[in-house]
């Protein structure tokens, strides 16, 4: 065991406070501890203390698991199955895609394109992945469903090697690899995306791993997804299994670790993660000083996984079996991770030398073996039968997840430049001599004159059409359901709701107060009741439930958990009782917006992934949406997801009494980032209704034309506002395109200003319309603009248009029409920063003043943050008479007689809001 274990926290029920009643008694067992350190060394000492635990743990007294096991293969030689396949035509092919994995990332370094690729991660996990693809992972036509398989990103070489093999691709595609425009353009061919990235390649990436750490984190979510769907009664995924590839320095992310308690606690057993533990990652090793694969079979077991180590290949069976004295096993054990990348960077006399000579038993192991023997000695990834036992078995396990610990070598089979080199991870082609001695290696029927043609161009590889070894290969597909990876889309429509059950938000509050989350989550409870889609609605919640008033629905939809719920709620007696059950309809994530996140891009992407639309609503916190898991929002596009993100609590003044680190005015910047989402924020609940419904036409509805693969991000608040009826024949055009006016000008001859507002600064620009007119003889006219972003993308498609089309008359941006009859300046406020109102500015056609909450917040009223950023009405009325000054229809006095009557640098003399502001 090493240091580190030593101090791994005791997590197994031991009480960790005993008093000791025989000092004396407890001394001597030290002592005698000590005098076998002293007498026969450390190494025994510790066999004695391990048999002693294992002793005691049979005796049923209770003492901390043991997390490490020896460095040797979990299963014994005596207990791997018989292995079904033909080895020999497995080889043969595994050999082709190991060749034209190579050649492809050659190829796209040709002169003039220089795209570069990686060809030393596939290399290393090539048998890993070929011991699926033969025997194990279940394509799309397989009755069960067929599996979900997560690659090592920039492994995909390795994938696109194969499908050109199963005749998906062609040479010209692969000769279109990291060149997705220009290589189309050119009529050449496909253009293949550099990684896993579903939305470059519809057809054929499902999952977009290559933003290390979130690959795990969603393979999990997929795995308690596919248990939700079953007890949801909407598809059995009994026969569905999620596998996800990793490598060992991929494992370092937070986001690689950090949800694995939830497989475990939630018994995901159709779950496997195969840590590819090439002990390399980008610059060195991953654990040089240290053992990685040790590590992490302490963290796996510790956080509940059944654990299967595949450490050396068959050549060491016998030498294990001959090690009488666990010399050799204790030799593997000591040998630190940096020394066993050396030995591969090197040769068996190396070997020889530095690792089996360190003792004399295990040199005389050797001393009958040739170099050449000692160096053809395997790791276990690299051995075909070593990890098919190992996925078997993980196959098999049932009532826990299985993490298969894979030691394999970075550059396998590339030669002496690459093979555990520390810079082999960025090497991106084959000189003249390494590809003559690799297709030596692998045996591929390429002449020196071929090769030698073009050494920048070397040919791919391509069996005959009859090549027993292709057609075993093809055969394998066929039986196991069909190529992979490969992602469908079944373009299933939903019967969606009729207008019933939006008017909940018509009429608007009466003489009450409601916030948009609540009005938000009134329409949400609607929609549960949908017979249509009700049952599709995957509430996301990261323990925020009774926040925005969903604790409602644990009694009648329940909190999913594969467990059910074994224990009586404290409430039980009570009307909202917190019922957990195996089909409930909430997802309860803890407290873990990662988790969340994960959890909406699997649900937001079943309509693929599993021919089933879902319909994700994953309610937050906004300030830890964006900024938080922006990545996740980003390969959630990648993925295509379809669903609501609520970025619930949002603006920087609303939820003042939070403070700083909860008070968001920054999140649609942020969302304005990701083309895949399209942002509202609406104030009043009337607009809401037109937005979430035209989410759920856009996504499951009839064809209209519109890219279907979009998610809705919409910021709702805290504050409770009065809510108005929706006017009569109200601009739904203008609602979804993002702008509508709210109130035209009053009557009258007096200037005219044009105030636009979004979200909960509504009000502001109400109260701040009837300020102008009453204290100034200013007509304003008043708009709601529910979305900033989608106004200035639909502007710079109309300038994209007009730069490439400069004959053509003109597209005019929506904005722009729609307020060109529009007169006087024009003022702009939000509860975010300036940028979110800035925006647009460009297309405004007149003067145009944004007012903006920057930086970072603070916790008061919500009165006074708004003066202090001065975003509210009076500021805004002031901002108004600036804006007029200097058109010169007003004089600039009016504008400081109007700094002073409000009192304007007062942050106690705010109105627009009232007090409060917590969650
Ligand atoms: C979040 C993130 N950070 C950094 C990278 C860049 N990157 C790509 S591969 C790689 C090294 C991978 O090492 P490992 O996970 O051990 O995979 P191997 O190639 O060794 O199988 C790095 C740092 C990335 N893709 N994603
Ligand atoms: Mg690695």
């Amino acid at each position: 065991m090493s240091p580190t274990s030593d101090s791994t926290p005791l997590i197994d029920g031991l009480l960790t406070k005993v008093t000791d009643n025989d000092p004396e008694e407890t001394s001597e067992w030290r002592e005698s501890l000590n005098a076998l350190i002293e007498d026969k060394g450390g190494p025994r000492a510790r066999f004695i203390l391990l048999s002693m635990l294992a002793e005691a743990r049979q005796r049923n007294v209770t003492v901390p698991a043991q997390l490490t096991s020896p460095y040797i293969n979990t299963i014994d030689v005596a207990d791997e199955p018989y292995f079904p396949g033909d080895e020999d035509a497995e080889r043969t092919y595994r050999r082709w895609l190991r060749w034209n994995a190579a050649v492809m990332v050659t190829r796209a370094q040709r002169p003039g394109v220089g795209v570069g690729g990686h060809i030393s991660s596939y290399a290393s996990t090539a048998t890993l992945y070929e011991v699926g693809f033969n025997h194990f992972f279940r394509g799309k036509d397989h009755p069960g469903g067929g599996d979900h398989l997560f690659f090592q990103g920039h492994a995909s070489p390795g994938n696109y090697a194969r499908a050109f093999i199963e005749g998906r691709l062609s040479e010209a595609d692969l000769d279109g690899f990291r060149q997705e425009v220009s290589h189309p353009a050119r009529g050449e061919g496909r253009g293949l995306p550099s990684y896993p990235h579903p939305r470059r390649m519809e057809d054929f990436w499902e999952f977009p791993t290559v933003s290390m750490g979130l690959g795990p984190a969603e393979a999990i979510y997929q795995a308690w997804f596919d248990k939700y769907l079953t007890g949801a009664g909407i598809k059995d995924t009994s026969q569905q299994h999620t596998w996800a590839f990793l490598g060992d320095g991929e494992m370092d992310e937070p986001e690689s670790r950090g949800m694995l308690q939830l497989a475990a606690g939630q018994q995901l057993d159709n779950l496997t993660f195969v840590v590819n533990c090439n002990l390399q990652r980008l610059d060195g090793p991953v654990r040089g000083n240290g053992k990685i694969i040790q590590e992490l079979e302490a963290f796996f077991k510790g956080a509940g996984w059944n654990v299967i180590k595949v450490i050396w290949g068959r050549g060491w069976d016998q030498l294990l079996a001959a090690d009488k004295d666990h010399a050799l096993e204790h030799l593997m054990m000591e040998t630190l991770d940096g020394d066993y990348q050396t030995f591969k960077a090197n040769d068996g006399a190396y070997v020889r030398e530095h690792f089996f000579g360190r003792d004399p038993r295990t040199a005389a192991l050797v001393k009958d073996w040739t170099d050449d023997q000692i160096w053809a000695l395997q790791r276990g990834g690299n051995d075909y039968r070593k990890m098919y036992a190992a996925y078997k078995a993980a196959m098999e396990h049932k009532g826990q997840p299985t993490v298969i610990l894979a030691h394999t070598v970075k550059g396998y089979l590339l030669g002496e430049h690459f093979a555990g080199r520390n810079a082999t991870h960025q090497m991106k082609k084959l000189g003249l001599e390494d590809l003559k001695a690799l297709r030596d290696r692998l045996h591929i029927p390429i002449t020196d004159e071929e090769l030698e043609a073009n050494p920048k161009m070397p040919p791919y590889y391509r069996p005959a059409q009859d090549d027993p070894a292709l057609l075993y290969m093809l055969e394998r597909r066929r039986q196991l359901g069909g190529f992979l990876p490969e992602r469908r889309d079944s373009g299933r429509q939903l019967e969606l709701p009729g207008d019933k059950t939006y008017d909940i938000l018509k009429s608007g509050s009466g003489k009450q107060e409601v916030a948009s989350t609540m009005a938000f989550v009134r329409l949400l409870k609607e929609l549960l009741k949908d017979k249509g889609i009700g049952r599709r609605i995957v509430p996301i919640v990261p323990d925020e439930s009774r926040t925005f008033g969903l604790e409602s629905l644990f009694p009648t939809k329940k909190i999913f958990n594969t467990q059910g719920q074994n224990y009586t709620p404290v409430d039980a007696d009570m009307m909202l009782s917190y019922r957990e059950s195996e089909s409930g309809q909430l997802m309860h994530t803890g407290i873990n917006e990662a988790g969340s996140a994960a959890l909406f891009q699997v649900a937001g992407t079943s309509y693929a992934t599993h021919g089933e639309p879902m319909i994700p609503v994953y309610i937050f916190y906004s300030m830890f949406g964006f900024q938080r898991t922006g990545d996740q929002f980003w390969a959630a596009g990648d993925q295509l997801a379809r669903g609501f993100i609520i970025g619930a609590t949002a603006g920087r003044t609303t939820l003042t009494g939070e403070g700083t680190q909860h008070m968001d005015g920054h999140s649609p910047l942020i969302s304005a980032t990701n083309d895949a989402v399209v942002t509202y924020d609406p104030g009043y609940a009337y607009e809401m209704r037109h937005i979430v419904r035209d989410a759920l036409e856009r996504w499951y509805g009839p064809d209209s034309g519109r890219n279907r693969d979009v998610m809705y991000y919409l910021t709702v608040y805290n504050e409770p506002i009065h809510q108005p009826a929706e006017p009569e024949g109200v601009d739904v055009e203008g609602i979804i395109r993002g702008l509508y006016q709210l109130q035209g000008a009053p009557e009258g001859d007096g200037p005219e200003v044009q105030l636009l507002a979004s979200g909960v600064g509504l009000p502001w620009i109400e109260e701040a319309r009837n300020l102008l007119q009453q204290d100034w003889g200013v007509r304003a006219s008043t708009w709601s603009v529910t979305s900033w972003n989608e106004l200035r993308r639909e502007a710079l498609e109309a300038e994209r248009h007009n730069l490439l089309h400069p004959q053509d008359e003109r597209r005019v941006p929506y904005l722009t029409a729609k307020l060109s009859q529009a007169h006087g300046p024009f003022v702009a406020t939000s509860d975010y920063d300036h940028l979110v109102p800035d925006q647009i500015r460009a297309w405004v056609p007149g003067d145009y003043h944004t007012l903006g909450a920057d930086g970072f917040g603070f916790s008061d009223t919500r009165a006074a943050a708004r003066r202090h950023y001065l975003i509210d009405a009076q500021s805004v009325v002031v901002k108004a008479l600036q804006a007029l000054a200097e058109q010169g229809v007003m004089d600039r006095s009016v504008v400081a007689e109007a700094v002073a009557r409000y009192d304007l640098s007062n942050v106690n003399a705010g109105t627009s809001g009232g007090q409060g502001g917590e969650a």
